[in-house]
């Protein structure tokens, strides 16, 4: 379902009220942007390929992937390989030469905008934010290899050329692997403001005290280092769900709906825990949803979508479908878990409708993504873009391979990503029976008793399988007002 729209001059109006709302301040620290003259020459919808940008500064070459991380890693059990890239490599890391920070607002990014890019750094997520008052938020910045820079260079070139400075209002990491936050000490978000000399307003992290599955050594030195020397610079903050943690400025709402496991999975530290397998860092993922008027766009991380015992020592849950149910629909699906088929599960799509869906993904991935099952799914409801093709033995039928992915609106009403034009749309969907699940992702929408199941079942290690239909969901649910009967039933408090 997606439609053209171009409406430059619709979107030009937006840009200049919003223009006017930021002479009350706002933006990204200090200067506010480079005036009101710039709207016929638009940002580039696509600015740039972060890796191929990298590629370009003096010190990219640093930290080849080596060793071994001991990082639990990411994998999929469908693969065999996990945690470090193997091979030589002597990691050092060159301290780059931070220098003054230059005004923020005189970037790429103009004001009015909110810009949502999606950076191609191989199988490592990093995510920029820009909200239309110039506030900004990095979603995971991680590293394909544990001992590597390379992802933190490209991240930094990256936010400093939209944004104009090396200043971010909030870092959230979504969960502690490599390949969301990089190893402290060599790269990643540590890079990021150690060698770099980002600042960061605050970083939001999942609770890693109260939950652990799986650790790896990345996770275990995180949880030092923001207990310690991390602790000033990045003032860390533990994710609560809601909105009410982080201002992208007047009209954008973005709203935490899942973290530690969403109640799937049992409180506790599993991590010393070997049989039965603990539940993967990745089911812990924090998730949430970011609505601009009739846009709305969902990240999560590695979130889970099934239960499934990897042969490497985890646990996968479903997460995803008591999720789904938080989330209702929406325009843009940044994909769970890179190309994983264990995530984006059918309950979880068929709840959420996307019309575009983000594949972040690298070519030299051990994991076989992304998974013929998953484009698959993707592909019957959504254009899908790939910021990098993944493994050539996977049809990606009409993906597109996109490099850095970048979704821009003004007004959100319309949107494109890379250029193209689509509309937003608020469909109106039936949830006759008020059990927070859409006809089409519900088994019987007559029957409030009636959910969607856990894909994969309930585990009964780490999960309260005797409770309510479904782990992790209160049995009292919320109240039905008594007309919402045939009635869309998400909820529109959030809107601004
Ligand atoms: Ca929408
Ligand atoms: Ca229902
Ligand atoms: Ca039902
Ligand atoms: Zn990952």
């Amino acid at each position: 379902m997606r439609a053209a729209t171009a409406r430059r001059s619709s979107e030009a109006l937006a840009a200049a009220a919003s223009l006017l709302v930021l002479a009350a301040g706002g933006g990204c620290g200090s200067a506010g942007g480079g005036g009101g003259a710039t709207i016929a020459d638009a940002p580039n919808e696509r600015p740039f390929d972060a890796a191929a940008d990298a590629a370009e500064l003096p010190d990219a070459g640093v930290g080849s992937d080596g060793g071994d991380g001991g990082d639990g890693g990411d994998g999929d059990g469908s693969d065999g390989s996990d945690g470090g890239d193997g091979g030589g490599g002597s990691g050092d890391v060159d301290a780059a030469p931070a220098g003054p920070t230059p005004p923020c607002g005189t970037g790429t990014w103009r004001p009015g905008a909110l810009e949502i890019h999606h950076l191609a750094i191989g199988q490592a997520d990093a995510t920029l934010i820009v909200g239309p008052t110039g506030r900004s938020l990095v979603f995971d910045a991680g590293e394909a290899g544990w001992e590597s820079a390379k992802g933190a260079m490209a991240i930094g070139s990256y936010v400093e050329r939209v944004l104009g400075c090396r200043r971010v209002d909030y870092v959230v990491i979504s969960h502690f692997h490599v390949d969301h936050v990089g190893y402290v000490g060599k790269g990643g978000l540590w890079h990021l403001v150690n060698v770099q000399g980002f600042e960061i307003g605050a970083l939001l992290h999942r609770d890693i005290r109260a939950f652990a599955g799986n650790v790896s050594k990345t996770f275990e030195l995180w949880r030092e280092y923001l207990e310690g020397p991390g602790a000033g610079l990045l003032k860390p903050q533990v994710a609560v769900e809601g909105a009410g943690q982080v201002d992208l400025g007047s009209g954008v709402a973005f709203k935490i709906v899942a973290t530690d496991g969403n109640a799937v999975i049992k409180r506790g530290d599993f991590s010393a825990v070997m049989m039965p397998p603990p539940p993967s860092e990745n089911d812990y993922s924090i998730a949430a949803v970011l609505r601009f008027g009739a846009f709305d766009y969902f990240i999560g991380g590695d979130l889970s979508g099934a239960f499934y015992t990897s042969e490497y020592g985890y646990t996968y849950h479903d997460i995803e479908t008591t999720v789904a149910r938080e989330i209702g629909d929406i325009d843009v699906y940044r994909s769970n878990h890179h190309g994983s088929d264990h995530s984006s599960n059918a309950t979880f799509l068929a709840q959420t409708d996307p019309e575009v869906s983000i594949v972040s993904i690298g070519d030299t991935n051990g994991y076989g993504h992304p998974r013929p099952n998953l484009m698959q799914r993707l592909l019957v409801t959504s254009v899908v873009y790939l910021t990098q093709r993944g493994d050539v033995q996977t049809d990606i039928g009409a993906a597109r391979v996109a490099g850095a992915v970048v979704v821009r609106t003004t007004d959100g009403q319309s949107y494109t990503v890379n250029g193209e034009s689509y509309a937003a749309t608020d469909p109106v969907r039936i949830d006759a029976d008020g059990d927070g699940y859409f006809r089409e992702a519900d088994p019987d929408d007559g029957a409030r008793a009636t959910r969607p199941t856990p894909v994969g079942g309930c585990d009964p290690a780490y999960q309260d399988c005797a409770g309510p239909s479904q782990p992790g969901e209160s049995s009292a649910l919320p109240a039905v007002p008594s007309g919402s009967r045939g009635r869309a039933a998400r909820t529109d408090a959030l809107r601004p």
